[in-house]
């Protein structure tokens, strides 16, 4: 088992690593950056090293800059958390370069999955279900135009290198399929440097729900049951849940051995999700795969108990997974709470939280970094808090959602928290029948808002 493992991350999933470290007896380094130093996973770690200032690209991005943190502080292994370098294959190629394990994928897992046409043809190899679409990356305009034709509109263009809706366009007739290419074909090459396009038919009103899967090093994997995602703002996750609202168990079954399948296609190590669209006929496609823990990995822990980054360490460390699959016994929702502004389009909302109370009691989980007089520095994506209530039943868990944000108090900075509250009692929401386009015409309701 590894004796030190440093964490190339910072804010609540720092912290959510070096609380599983502690508990298998495994030293920690936190690395930060200037904006950090007060932050909880310096003060939480046993080591932590400053490894430069407070933009991303100087140090939470800077390879050389952790490598060295983790050869002055001897660390046999890194976490890399989501976002900076979890799915970085430069960075997963140069740790195992050094002899530090990357607990995470492996540099040419990274590059096949990050590359979504690449992607799809591989699941497509593996007998996975996918939008039916263009084989591959799509020459030019004509081949474009004669493959939209065939398939009828409406159709889907997607940047092969996209992700965030960067270089998506849907098209729903042939006058405006031009001018979709070109725009999403140009916004494509500023974004990634690779102007790659595919094309999918659309699905309209899609679901997003994915699979959570760990795969271990004898290339024998199993899921975790999946997690509903549709709630989301230009492509931001605003609250996940599970057991989805619309799921069944037949569709759970078929969906958990296509996650199976394609893990296992691909010889996949470690925790990763694969995403799926699901129609309102509940056929689903292969979306993406991610390869790193995700933000609403907890929702998962908590109605199968079972330490997701625990299972990461060990899968790394080369124990073998029981292989058994695992059904949800509770309902979890998870709620993540921003600093922005829910009533000024979701606008960042930095600096100092003058006053904090954290909800609690049952079923109540929260997972932050933040505190009473913590500055919230404005380089950083703006999540401070997750809220996460489990449940026997969904409507428990929303009304202990509800009673857990009247709860909770975060002075000093706007928040999601009147969003979540009014989502809570939001009719489609309530009901279950929602999709991805749920927050396409949500309007904030003054109700809500906190009393200042
Ligand atoms: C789609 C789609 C409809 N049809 N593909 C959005 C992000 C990207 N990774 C894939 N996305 C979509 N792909 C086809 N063929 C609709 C979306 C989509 C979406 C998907 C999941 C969650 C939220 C979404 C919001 C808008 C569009």
């Amino acid at each position: 088992m590894f004796k030190k493992i440093l964490i190339a991350n910072r804010g609540e999933i720092a912290l959510r690593v070096i609380r599983t470290c502690k508990e298998m007896g495994i030293k920690t380094v936190a690395v930060y950056s200037k904006a950090d130093a007060e932050s909880l996973h310096v003060r939480f770690a046993d080591e932590a090293v400053c490894i430069g200032p407070a933009p991303s690209s100087e140090s939470y991005l800077k390879i050389p800059n952790i490598i060295s943190a983790a050869e002055i502080t001897n660390a046999d292994a890194i976490h890399p958390g989501y976002g900076f370098l979890s799915e970085n294959a430069k960075f997963s190629k140069i740790c195992e370069e050094h002899e530090i394990k990357f607990i995470g994928a492996s540099a040419e897992m990274i590059e096949k999955m990050g590359d979504k046409a690449t992607a799809k043809a591989t699941m497509k190899a593996a007998g996975v279900p996918c939008v039916p679409g263009s084989e591959g990356i799509i020459e030019d305009y004509d081949e474009c135009l004669k493959l939209a034709k065939d398939m009828g509109f409406p159709v889907m263009l997607k940047a092969t290198a996209g992700g965030g809706g960067k270089g998506m366009r849907a098209v729903w007739k042939e006058e405006d399929l031009e001018a979709a290419w070109s725009s999403a074909r140009h916004e494509a090459g500023a974004a990634f440097g690779n102007d790659g396009m595919y094309m999918e038919k659309l699905i309209e009103e899609p679901r997003h729900i994915e699979i959570q899967i760990v795969g271990d090093s004898r290339g024998k994997a199993c899921h975790l049951s999946e997690r509903d995602c549709s709630v989301q703002r230009r492509h931001q996750k605003l609250t996940e849940e599970t057991p989805s609202p619309f799921m069944t168990d037949d569709l759970r079954k078929k969906m958990g051995e296509a996650a199976v399948k394609a893990a296992e296609y691909i010889k996949y190590e470690g925790a990763g999700t694969v995403e799926f669209l699901v129609d309102k006929h509940r056929n689903f496609y292969f979306m993406e795969m991610n390869t790193r823990i995700q933000v609403e990995h907890p929702i998962t822990e908590q109605v199968i108990d079972y330490d997701l980054i625990r299972e990461q360490i060990l899968v790394a460390a080369g124990v073998p997974i029981s292989g058994k699959n695992y059904f949800p016994k509770l309902h979890s929702i998870e709620c993540r709470i921003n600093a922005e502004d829910p009533y000024n389009a979701f606008r960042p909302s930095p600096g100092v939280i003058t006053n904090l109370h954290a909800p609690g009691g049952h079923g109540v989980r929260i997972d932050t970094h933040v505190y009473s007089g913590y500055a919230i520095p404005p380089n950083y994506d703006s999540m401070i808090a997750k809220l996460i209530t489990t449940a026997q039943t969904r409507e428990e868990a929303i009304n202990k959602m509800k009673r857990a944000l009247d709860e909770f108090v975060i002075e000093g900075v706007k928040t999601t928290i009147p969003f979540h509250r009014q989502l809570m009692e939001d009719q489609r929401y309530t009901s279950g029948n929602y999709t991805t386009k749920l927050m396409e015409d949500f309007v904030m309701d003054e109700k809500y808002k906190d009393e200042e």
